[in-house]
Protein backbone atom coordinates (compact mmCIF):
# COMPACT_ATOMS: atom_id res chain seq x y z
CA UNK A 1 0.00 0.00 0.00
CA UNK A 2 1.73 3.44 -0.76
CA UNK A 3 1.22 6.54 1.33
CA UNK A 4 -1.65 7.81 -0.83
CA UNK A 5 -3.97 5.17 0.30
CA UNK A 6 -3.14 5.83 3.71
CA UNK A 7 -5.41 9.49 3.68
CA UNK A 8 -7.49 10.75 6.45
CA UNK A 9 -11.11 12.39 5.42
CA UNK A 10 -9.50 16.47 5.29
CA UNK A 11 -6.99 14.98 2.67
CA UNK A 12 -9.55 12.68 1.07
CA UNK A 13 -11.95 15.76 0.40
CA UNK A 14 -9.04 18.46 -0.34
CA UNK A 15 -8.17 15.80 -2.96
CA UNK A 16 -11.96 15.77 -4.21
CA UNK A 17 -12.13 19.61 -3.94
CA UNK A 18 -8.29 19.53 -5.91
CA UNK A 19 -9.84 17.42 -8.86
CA UNK A 20 -13.26 19.09 -9.50
CA UNK A 21 -12.40 22.53 -8.49
CA UNK A 22 -15.45 25.11 -8.29
CA UNK A 23 -17.86 22.02 -8.17
CA UNK A 24 -19.74 23.01 -4.55
CA UNK A 25 -22.49 20.75 -4.49
CA UNK A 26 -20.44 17.74 -5.62
CA UNK A 27 -17.97 19.14 -2.89
CA UNK A 28 -20.96 18.80 -0.09
CA UNK A 29 -22.12 15.67 -1.93
CA UNK A 30 -19.04 13.62 -1.25
CA UNK A 31 -18.21 15.16 1.84
CA UNK A 32 -21.98 14.04 3.40
CA UNK A 33 -21.17 10.35 2.81
CA UNK A 34 -17.28 9.87 2.93
CA UNK A 35 -17.38 11.55 6.91
CA UNK A 36 -19.30 8.68 7.64
CA UNK A 37 -17.81 5.74 5.30
CA UNK A 38 -14.36 6.92 6.44
CA UNK A 39 -16.18 5.62 10.54
CA UNK A 40 -17.22 2.36 9.04
CA UNK A 41 -13.72 1.76 7.13
CA UNK A 42 -11.73 2.75 9.41
CA UNK A 43 -11.41 -1.23 10.11
CA UNK A 44 -11.21 -2.64 7.34
CA UNK A 45 -8.49 -1.78 5.29
CA UNK A 46 -9.65 -3.88 2.24
CA UNK A 47 -11.84 -0.90 1.01
CA UNK A 48 -8.92 1.50 1.90
CA UNK A 49 -5.92 -0.49 -0.36
CA UNK A 50 -8.99 -0.86 -3.40
CA UNK A 51 -9.43 2.72 -3.07
CA UNK A 52 -13.74 2.21 -3.16
CA UNK A 53 -14.42 5.30 -2.19
CA UNK A 54 -12.43 7.67 -4.50
CA UNK A 55 -13.23 5.48 -7.02
CA UNK A 56 -17.29 5.97 -6.79
CA UNK A 57 -16.85 9.88 -6.65
CA UNK A 58 -14.91 9.58 -10.01
CA UNK A 59 -17.95 9.13 -12.53
CA UNK A 60 -17.34 6.23 -14.39
CA UNK A 61 -18.06 8.90 -16.98
CA UNK A 62 -19.44 12.41 -17.58
CA UNK A 63 -20.54 13.05 -21.05
CA UNK A 64 -21.17 16.73 -22.10
CA UNK A 65 -22.90 17.68 -25.55
CA UNK A 66 -24.59 20.51 -27.69
CA UNK A 67 -28.39 21.20 -28.00
CA UNK A 68 -29.44 23.03 -30.52
CA UNK A 69 -33.52 23.88 -31.62
CA UNK A 70 -35.53 26.77 -32.84
CA UNK A 71 -38.02 28.73 -30.85
CA UNK A 72 -41.11 29.39 -32.24
CA UNK A 73 -39.60 32.90 -33.37
CA UNK A 74 -37.29 30.59 -35.46
CA UNK A 75 -34.47 31.92 -33.41
CA UNK A 76 -31.75 29.55 -33.11
CA UNK A 77 -31.04 28.62 -29.59
CA UNK A 78 -28.14 26.63 -27.70
CA UNK A 79 -28.15 24.46 -24.80
CA UNK A 80 -25.75 22.88 -23.00
CA UNK A 81 -26.81 18.48 -22.15
CA UNK A 82 -25.31 16.24 -19.81
CA UNK A 83 -25.33 12.92 -18.82
CA UNK A 84 -23.48 11.67 -15.68
CA UNK A 85 -22.62 8.05 -15.52
CA UNK A 86 -21.36 7.34 -11.86
CA UNK A 87 -20.90 4.14 -11.33
CA UNK A 88 -22.70 0.96 -12.63
CA UNK A 89 -21.32 -2.44 -10.36
CA UNK A 90 -24.85 -3.07 -9.03
CA UNK A 91 -26.83 -2.68 -12.62
CA UNK A 92 -27.21 -0.59 -15.75
CA UNK A 93 -26.49 3.60 -14.80
CA UNK A 94 -30.53 4.55 -13.58
CA UNK A 95 -31.62 8.34 -12.73
CA UNK A 96 -33.33 11.39 -13.79
CA UNK A 97 -33.03 14.15 -16.17
CA UNK A 98 -33.63 17.96 -14.93
CA UNK A 99 -34.24 20.68 -17.33
CA UNK A 100 -33.57 24.35 -15.38
CA UNK A 101 -31.77 26.63 -15.96
CA UNK A 102 -29.30 26.26 -12.77
CA UNK A 103 -28.46 22.91 -14.25
CA UNK A 104 -24.58 22.55 -14.65
CA UNK A 105 -21.74 19.94 -14.21
CA UNK A 106 -21.45 20.10 -10.51
CA UNK A 107 -25.13 19.91 -10.17
CA UNK A 108 -25.25 17.03 -12.47
CA UNK A 109 -22.22 15.14 -10.74
CA UNK A 110 -24.12 15.45 -6.87
CA UNK A 111 -27.11 14.42 -8.10
CA UNK A 112 -25.33 11.01 -9.60
CA UNK A 113 -23.59 9.90 -6.73
CA UNK A 114 -26.57 10.33 -4.43
CA UNK A 115 -27.94 8.30 -6.88
CA UNK A 116 -25.50 5.47 -6.35
CA UNK A 117 -26.25 5.26 -2.92
CA UNK A 118 -29.96 5.69 -3.22
CA UNK A 119 -30.61 3.07 -6.02
CA UNK A 120 -28.47 0.04 -3.64
CA UNK A 121 -30.41 0.83 -0.87
CA UNK A 122 -33.57 -0.04 -3.03
CA UNK A 123 -32.31 -3.42 -2.71
CA UNK A 124 -33.04 -3.28 -7.31
CA UNK A 125 -30.22 -4.22 -9.19
CA UNK A 126 -29.63 -0.13 -10.52
CA UNK A 127 -26.01 2.11 -10.85
CA UNK A 128 -25.91 5.50 -10.32
CA UNK A 129 -26.69 8.03 -13.15
CA UNK A 130 -28.41 11.63 -13.83
CA UNK A 131 -28.33 14.24 -16.36
CA UNK A 132 -30.39 17.00 -17.66
CA UNK A 133 -29.56 20.24 -19.29
CA UNK A 134 -29.96 24.13 -18.59
CA UNK A 135 -32.73 24.78 -20.75
CA UNK A 136 -35.23 26.78 -18.91
CA UNK A 137 -38.78 24.87 -19.72
CA UNK A 138 -40.68 27.72 -17.97
CA UNK A 139 -42.74 30.21 -20.34
CA UNK A 140 -42.20 27.56 -23.50
CA UNK A 141 -44.93 26.53 -25.31
CA UNK A 142 -45.44 22.76 -25.97
CA UNK A 143 -43.90 22.82 -29.76
CA UNK A 144 -40.76 24.20 -28.41
CA UNK A 145 -40.71 21.58 -25.45
CA UNK A 146 -40.61 18.91 -27.92
CA UNK A 147 -38.53 20.41 -30.59
CA UNK A 148 -35.75 20.70 -27.61
CA UNK A 149 -36.59 17.05 -25.93
CA UNK A 150 -36.44 15.79 -29.82
CA UNK A 151 -32.78 17.20 -30.33
CA UNK A 152 -31.73 16.36 -27.03
CA UNK A 153 -32.55 12.97 -27.46
CA UNK A 154 -30.60 13.28 -30.85
CA UNK A 155 -27.22 12.48 -29.11
CA UNK A 156 -28.24 11.20 -25.79
CA UNK A 157 -29.77 8.08 -27.45
CA UNK A 158 -26.12 6.81 -28.59
CA UNK A 159 -25.33 6.71 -24.68
CA UNK A 160 -28.16 5.24 -23.03
CA UNK A 161 -29.85 1.67 -23.39
CA UNK A 162 -32.52 -0.85 -21.47
CA UNK A 163 -29.10 -2.64 -20.65
CA UNK A 164 -27.01 -0.11 -20.12
CA UNK A 165 -28.10 3.81 -18.76
CA UNK A 166 -32.38 4.27 -18.03
CA UNK A 167 -33.12 8.05 -17.65
CA UNK A 168 -35.68 9.48 -16.17
CA UNK A 169 -37.44 12.40 -14.82
CA UNK A 170 -36.43 15.08 -12.03
CA UNK A 171 -36.59 18.54 -11.50
CA UNK A 172 -39.10 20.37 -15.21
CA UNK A 173 -39.18 16.53 -16.55
CA UNK A 174 -42.49 14.44 -16.42
CA UNK A 175 -44.63 12.51 -18.68
CA UNK A 176 -44.89 15.08 -21.08
CA UNK A 177 -40.96 15.49 -21.81
CA UNK A 178 -40.46 11.94 -21.51
CA UNK A 179 -43.02 11.37 -24.12
CA UNK A 180 -41.20 13.55 -26.44
CA UNK A 181 -37.85 11.55 -25.47
CA UNK A 182 -39.43 7.99 -25.89
CA UNK A 183 -40.90 9.47 -29.26
CA UNK A 184 -37.43 10.39 -30.68
CA UNK A 185 -35.56 7.27 -29.89
CA UNK A 186 -37.98 5.07 -31.06
CA UNK A 187 -37.78 6.65 -34.35
CA UNK A 188 -33.64 6.99 -34.57
CA UNK A 189 -33.55 3.44 -33.30
CA UNK A 190 -36.32 1.48 -34.49
CA UNK A 191 -36.37 -0.14 -31.38
CA UNK A 192 -39.44 0.04 -28.37
CA UNK A 193 -37.87 -1.07 -25.18
CA UNK A 194 -37.79 0.49 -21.56
CA UNK A 195 -34.48 3.25 -22.07
CA UNK A 196 -36.53 5.56 -19.75
CA UNK A 197 -39.26 5.40 -17.53
CA UNK A 198 -41.85 7.62 -16.09
CA UNK A 199 -43.48 6.69 -19.47
CA UNK A 200 -47.03 7.20 -19.91
CA UNK A 201 -49.83 4.07 -19.32
CA UNK A 202 -50.35 3.37 -22.62
CA UNK A 203 -46.85 2.73 -24.02
CA UNK A 204 -45.23 1.10 -21.19
CA UNK A 205 -45.05 3.19 -17.99
CA UNK A 206 -46.04 1.41 -14.65
CA UNK A 207 -48.82 2.71 -12.60
CA UNK A 208 -47.81 3.98 -8.89
CA UNK A 209 -44.49 5.29 -10.67
CA UNK A 210 -46.12 8.89 -10.94
CA UNK A 211 -47.38 8.90 -7.10
CA UNK A 212 -43.96 6.83 -5.63
CA UNK A 213 -41.60 9.10 -4.95
CA UNK A 214 -44.06 11.27 -2.13
CA UNK A 215 -46.02 8.57 -1.38
CA UNK A 216 -42.27 6.76 -0.58
CA UNK A 217 -41.23 10.16 1.28
CA UNK A 218 -44.15 9.41 3.96
CA UNK A 219 -44.06 5.81 4.41
CA UNK A 220 -40.56 6.36 4.96
CA UNK A 221 -41.61 9.45 7.69
CA UNK A 222 -44.28 6.66 9.08
CA UNK A 223 -41.22 3.84 9.53
CA UNK A 224 -39.23 6.40 11.60
CA UNK A 225 -42.27 7.73 13.94
CA UNK A 226 -43.15 3.97 14.35
CA UNK A 227 -39.78 3.24 15.53
CA UNK A 228 -39.55 5.95 17.79
CA UNK A 229 -43.11 4.88 19.31
CA UNK A 230 -44.58 7.91 17.56
CA UNK A 231 -47.39 8.55 14.70
CA UNK A 232 -47.81 10.36 11.69
CA UNK A 233 -51.43 11.42 12.52
CA UNK A 234 -52.15 15.16 14.13
CA UNK A 235 -48.44 16.30 13.37
CA UNK A 236 -48.39 19.57 11.83
CA UNK A 237 -46.11 19.27 8.44
CA UNK A 238 -44.67 22.05 6.36
CA UNK A 239 -43.67 21.07 2.76
CA UNK A 240 -41.62 23.13 0.73
CA UNK A 241 -41.93 22.78 -3.80
CA UNK A 242 -45.30 22.43 -5.52
CA UNK A 243 -44.19 19.72 -7.90
CA UNK A 244 -44.60 16.10 -8.32
CA UNK A 245 -42.66 15.22 -4.85
CA UNK A 246 -44.20 17.74 -2.78
CA UNK A 247 -47.73 17.22 -4.02
CA UNK A 248 -47.95 13.77 -3.86
CA UNK A 249 -46.13 13.97 -0.35
CA UNK A 250 -48.71 16.15 0.74
CA UNK A 251 -51.60 13.87 -0.82
CA UNK A 252 -50.15 11.13 1.02
CA UNK A 253 -49.81 12.52 4.48
CA UNK A 254 -53.22 14.14 4.74
CA UNK A 255 -54.38 10.72 3.86
CA UNK A 256 -52.74 9.09 6.73
CA UNK A 257 -54.02 12.22 9.34
CA UNK A 258 -51.47 14.49 9.17
CA UNK A 259 -51.82 18.38 8.56
CA UNK A 260 -49.96 20.00 5.91
CA UNK A 261 -49.90 23.58 6.18
CA UNK A 262 -47.55 24.88 3.44
CA UNK A 263 -46.04 24.39 0.19
CA UNK A 264 -44.08 26.63 -2.28
CA UNK A 265 -42.75 27.33 -5.23
CA UNK A 266 -39.37 29.52 -6.60
CA UNK A 267 -41.87 32.45 -5.86
CA UNK A 268 -42.38 32.23 -2.36
CA UNK A 269 -44.91 30.33 -0.04
CA UNK A 270 -48.33 29.50 0.77
CA UNK A 271 -49.23 29.42 4.29
CA UNK A 272 -52.82 27.76 4.93
CA UNK A 273 -53.30 27.42 8.67
CA UNK A 274 -56.47 25.53 8.07
CA UNK A 275 -54.53 23.08 6.54
CA UNK A 276 -54.37 21.03 3.19
CA UNK A 277 -57.31 19.04 1.83
CA UNK A 278 -57.11 16.90 -1.77
CA UNK A 279 -59.55 19.79 -3.56
CA UNK A 280 -56.69 22.62 -2.30
CA UNK A 281 -53.65 20.47 -3.17
CA UNK A 282 -55.33 19.26 -6.63
CA UNK A 283 -55.53 23.57 -6.86
CA UNK A 284 -51.64 23.69 -6.97
CA UNK A 285 -51.32 20.81 -8.97
CA UNK A 286 -53.66 22.37 -11.74
CA UNK A 287 -52.06 25.69 -11.17
CA UNK A 288 -48.58 24.46 -11.83
CA UNK A 289 -49.75 22.12 -14.69
CA UNK A 290 -51.91 24.73 -16.65
CA UNK A 291 -50.34 28.44 -16.67
CA UNK A 292 -46.84 27.19 -15.08
CA UNK A 293 -47.37 30.11 -12.91
CA UNK A 294 -46.99 30.64 -9.70
CA UNK A 295 -48.90 29.20 -6.62
CA UNK A 296 -49.23 33.10 -5.14
CA UNK A 297 -52.97 33.34 -6.81
CA UNK A 298 -53.60 30.24 -4.07
CA UNK A 299 -55.09 33.18 -1.49
CA UNK A 300 -57.26 34.81 -4.09
CA UNK A 301 -59.31 31.15 -3.79
CA UNK A 302 -58.35 30.31 -0.18
CA UNK A 303 -58.31 33.71 1.35
CA UNK A 304 -57.56 32.21 4.96
CA UNK A 305 -54.12 31.58 3.41
CA UNK A 306 -52.07 34.12 3.39
CA UNK A 307 -48.67 34.18 0.67
CA UNK A 308 -44.78 34.97 1.19
CA UNK A 309 -43.19 36.23 -1.33
CA UNK A 310 -39.47 35.07 -1.70
CA UNK A 311 -39.81 33.34 1.08
CA UNK A 312 -39.47 29.57 2.10
CA UNK A 313 -41.15 27.97 4.73
CA UNK A 314 -39.36 27.16 7.50
CA UNK A 315 -40.15 29.87 10.31
CA UNK A 316 -43.74 28.23 10.26
CA UNK A 317 -43.74 26.41 13.77
CA UNK A 318 -44.26 22.82 12.55
CA UNK A 319 -43.56 19.14 13.80
CA UNK A 320 -41.94 17.76 10.51
CA UNK A 321 -40.68 20.10 7.92
CA UNK A 322 -40.25 18.14 4.44
CA UNK A 323 -38.21 20.12 2.11
CA UNK A 324 -39.25 18.84 -1.69
CA UNK A 325 -38.08 21.22 -4.09
CA UNK A 326 -34.54 21.29 -4.50
CA UNK A 327 -31.11 21.01 -3.15
CA UNK A 328 -29.44 23.18 0.11
CA UNK A 329 -33.39 25.08 0.39
CA UNK A 330 -32.70 24.25 4.18
CA UNK A 331 -29.95 26.03 5.86
CA UNK A 332 -28.55 26.53 8.72
CA UNK A 333 -30.17 29.24 10.08
CA UNK A 334 -33.41 27.60 9.13
CA UNK A 335 -32.47 24.69 11.06
CA UNK A 336 -32.14 26.75 14.32
CA UNK A 337 -35.29 28.46 13.65
CA UNK A 338 -37.04 24.82 13.39
CA UNK A 339 -35.48 23.64 16.16
CA UNK A 340 -36.44 26.13 18.29
CA UNK A 341 -39.97 25.59 17.04
CA UNK A 342 -39.97 21.95 18.66
CA UNK A 343 -39.54 20.41 14.98
CA UNK A 344 -40.14 16.23 15.93
CA UNK A 345 -38.99 15.38 12.38
CA UNK A 346 -37.28 16.34 9.37
CA UNK A 347 -37.41 14.35 5.61
CA UNK A 348 -36.13 14.86 2.82
CA UNK A 349 -37.84 14.63 -0.57
CA UNK A 350 -35.70 17.13 -2.50
CA UNK A 351 -32.18 15.61 -3.34
CA UNK A 352 -29.61 17.36 -0.71
CA UNK A 353 -32.33 19.99 0.71
CA UNK A 354 -30.52 20.63 4.09
CA UNK A 355 -27.04 21.92 4.01
CA UNK A 356 -24.36 19.99 5.90
CA UNK A 357 -24.69 22.52 8.50
CA UNK A 358 -27.79 22.09 9.00
CA UNK A 359 -28.04 18.05 9.26
CA UNK A 360 -24.97 18.40 11.85
CA UNK A 361 -27.59 20.50 13.38
CA UNK A 362 -30.44 18.22 13.63
CA UNK A 363 -27.86 15.31 14.24
CA UNK A 364 -26.75 16.87 17.57
CA UNK A 365 -30.17 17.37 18.64
CA UNK A 366 -31.55 13.99 17.97
CA UNK A 367 -33.80 14.66 16.20
CA UNK A 368 -35.28 12.50 13.79
CA UNK A 369 -33.85 13.05 10.34
CA UNK A 370 -34.86 11.08 7.16
CA UNK A 371 -31.83 11.57 4.24
CA UNK A 372 -33.14 12.23 0.25
CA UNK A 373 -30.89 8.88 -0.81
CA UNK A 374 -33.84 6.77 1.71
CA UNK A 375 -36.70 8.82 2.19
CA UNK A 376 -36.96 9.74 -1.57
CA UNK A 377 -35.95 6.46 -3.06
CA UNK A 378 -39.36 5.18 -3.83
CA UNK A 379 -39.68 7.18 -7.04
CA UNK A 380 -36.52 5.01 -8.47
CA UNK A 381 -37.54 2.30 -6.49
CA UNK A 382 -40.86 1.97 -8.70
CA UNK A 383 -38.76 2.78 -11.93
CA UNK A 384 -37.16 -0.15 -11.14
CA UNK A 385 -39.99 -2.12 -10.86
CA UNK A 386 -41.21 -0.28 -14.41
CA UNK A 387 -38.14 -1.68 -15.64
CA UNK A 388 -38.69 -4.95 -15.18
CA UNK A 389 -42.28 -5.26 -16.38
CA UNK A 390 -41.14 -3.51 -19.49
CA UNK A 391 -38.35 -6.64 -19.66
CA UNK A 392 -40.72 -9.14 -19.05
CA UNK A 393 -43.68 -7.45 -20.83
CA UNK A 394 -46.22 -7.86 -18.05
CA UNK A 395 -48.15 -5.39 -16.40
CA UNK A 396 -48.75 -5.15 -12.38
CA UNK A 397 -51.81 -3.91 -10.60
CA UNK A 398 -51.87 -0.94 -9.09
CA UNK A 399 -52.53 -3.01 -5.51
CA UNK A 400 -49.26 -4.90 -5.91
CA UNK A 401 -47.08 -2.26 -6.67
CA UNK A 402 -48.75 -0.01 -4.08
CA UNK A 403 -47.55 -3.36 -1.87
CA UNK A 404 -44.31 -3.05 -3.68
CA UNK A 405 -43.63 0.46 -2.67
CA UNK A 406 -44.58 0.33 0.63
CA UNK A 407 -42.53 -2.82 1.50
CA UNK A 408 -39.29 -1.71 -0.16
CA UNK A 409 -39.44 1.64 1.97
CA UNK A 410 -39.85 -0.31 5.01
CA UNK A 411 -37.43 -2.03 3.97
CA UNK A 412 -35.40 0.09 3.30
CA UNK A 413 -35.88 1.67 6.27
CA UNK A 414 -34.82 -1.42 8.17
CA UNK A 415 -31.45 -1.40 6.41
CA UNK A 416 -30.58 1.62 7.12
CA UNK A 417 -31.28 0.47 10.96
CA UNK A 418 -28.41 -1.64 10.75
CA UNK A 419 -25.47 0.78 10.71
CA UNK A 420 -27.69 3.76 12.53
CA UNK A 421 -28.09 2.74 16.24
CA UNK A 422 -25.85 4.93 18.18
CA UNK A 423 -24.93 4.43 22.02
CA UNK A 424 -27.39 6.37 23.34
CA UNK A 425 -30.13 5.02 21.34
CA UNK A 426 -30.59 7.74 18.45
CA UNK A 427 -31.42 6.52 15.45
CA UNK A 428 -28.99 8.25 12.98
CA UNK A 429 -31.08 7.40 9.58
CA UNK A 430 -28.09 9.32 7.46
CA UNK A 431 -25.04 7.05 8.72
CA UNK A 432 -26.83 4.23 8.18
CA UNK A 433 -28.27 4.76 4.67
CA UNK A 434 -24.91 6.17 3.63
CA UNK A 435 -23.18 3.04 5.04
CA UNK A 436 -25.72 0.13 3.89
CA UNK A 437 -25.91 1.94 0.48
CA UNK A 438 -22.15 1.99 0.29
CA UNK A 439 -21.44 -1.70 1.57
CA UNK A 440 -23.35 -3.10 -1.61
CA UNK A 441 -21.88 -0.89 -4.20
CA UNK A 442 -18.48 -1.45 -2.71
CA UNK A 443 -18.75 -5.14 -2.37
CA UNK A 444 -19.51 -5.77 -6.11
CA UNK A 445 -16.41 -3.31 -7.30
CA UNK A 446 -13.98 -5.97 -4.95
CA UNK A 447 -15.29 -8.69 -6.92
CA UNK A 448 -14.78 -6.90 -10.26
CA UNK A 449 -10.92 -6.23 -8.91
CA UNK A 450 -9.52 -2.96 -10.39
CA UNK A 451 -11.70 -1.30 -13.11
P1 LIG B 1 -40.89 19.39 -10.24
O1 LIG B 1 -40.29 20.02 -11.43
O2 LIG B 1 -42.15 18.62 -10.40
O3 LIG B 1 -41.12 20.47 -9.10
C1 LIG B 1 -40.06 21.21 -8.58
C2 LIG B 1 -40.60 22.16 -7.54
O4 LIG B 1 -39.52 22.73 -6.84
C3 LIG B 1 -41.39 23.32 -8.14
O5 LIG B 1 -42.35 23.72 -7.21
C4 LIG B 1 -40.31 24.38 -8.32
O6 LIG B 1 -40.82 25.71 -8.32
C5 LIG B 1 -39.46 24.14 -7.08
N1 LIG B 1 -38.09 24.52 -7.36
C6 LIG B 1 -37.24 23.96 -8.25
N2 LIG B 1 -36.06 24.60 -8.25
C7 LIG B 1 -36.17 25.56 -7.34
C8 LIG B 1 -35.29 26.54 -6.85
N3 LIG B 1 -34.04 26.66 -7.35
N4 LIG B 1 -35.73 27.39 -5.88
C9 LIG B 1 -36.99 27.27 -5.40
N5 LIG B 1 -37.87 26.36 -5.81
C10 LIG B 1 -37.46 25.52 -6.76
O7 LIG B 1 -39.74 18.45 -9.64
P2 LIG B 1 -39.87 17.19 -8.66
O8 LIG B 1 -40.98 17.39 -7.71
O9 LIG B 1 -39.84 15.97 -9.49
O10 LIG B 1 -38.47 17.27 -7.90
C11 LIG B 1 -38.31 17.98 -6.67
C12 LIG B 1 -37.10 17.44 -5.94
O11 LIG B 1 -37.27 16.04 -5.68
C13 LIG B 1 -35.76 17.56 -6.69
O12 LIG B 1 -34.73 17.74 -5.75
C14 LIG B 1 -35.60 16.17 -7.33
O13 LIG B 1 -34.25 15.87 -7.59
C15 LIG B 1 -36.16 15.31 -6.21
N6 LIG B 1 -36.60 13.97 -6.59
C16 LIG B 1 -37.52 13.79 -7.59
C17 LIG B 1 -37.95 12.51 -7.90
C18 LIG B 1 -39.01 12.25 -8.89
O14 LIG B 1 -39.39 11.08 -9.04
N7 LIG B 1 -39.55 13.24 -9.58
C19 LIG B 1 -37.36 11.33 -7.22
C20 LIG B 1 -36.49 11.65 -6.13
C21 LIG B 1 -36.11 12.92 -5.86
P3 LIG B 1 -41.11 26.47 -9.72
O15 LIG B 1 -42.24 25.71 -10.36
O16 LIG B 1 -41.47 27.85 -9.34
O17 LIG B 1 -39.84 26.37 -10.50
O1 LIG C 1 -33.71 11.59 -7.89
C1 LIG C 1 -34.34 10.58 -8.28
O2 LIG C 1 -34.28 9.51 -7.66
C2 LIG C 1 -35.16 10.71 -9.48
N1 LIG C 1 -35.26 11.79 -10.05
C3 LIG C 1 -35.86 9.49 -10.03
C4 LIG C 1 -34.91 8.68 -10.86
C5 LIG C 1 -35.53 7.53 -11.61
O3 LIG C 1 -34.77 6.92 -12.36
O4 LIG C 1 -36.72 7.25 -11.48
Amino acid sequence: MTTSQHVNLEQFIEGVIRRNPGETEFHQAVYEVAADIFDFIADKPIYHEAQILRRIAEPDRVISFRVCWEDDAGNVRVQRGYRVQNNNSIGPYKGGLRFHKSVNQSILKFLAFEQTFKNSLTGLPMGGGKGGSDFNPKGKSDHEIMRFCQSFMTELFRHVGEDTDVPAGDIGVGAREIGYMFGQYKRITNRYVGVLTGKGLEWGGSLVRKESTGYGVVYFLENMFKQDKGTIEGKVVAISGAGNVATHAAEKAIQLGAKVITLSDSTGFIHDPDGFNREKVQWVVDQKAHSRGSVADYVKVFPVASFHEGERPWGVKCDVAMPCATQNELSEDEAKILIKNGVKAIVEGANMPCSNDAIALFRDARILFGPAKAANAGGVAVSGLEMSQNSTRISLKEEELQGLLREIMENIHQNCLEFAVQADGYVDYAKGANIAGFKKVANAMLAFGIV
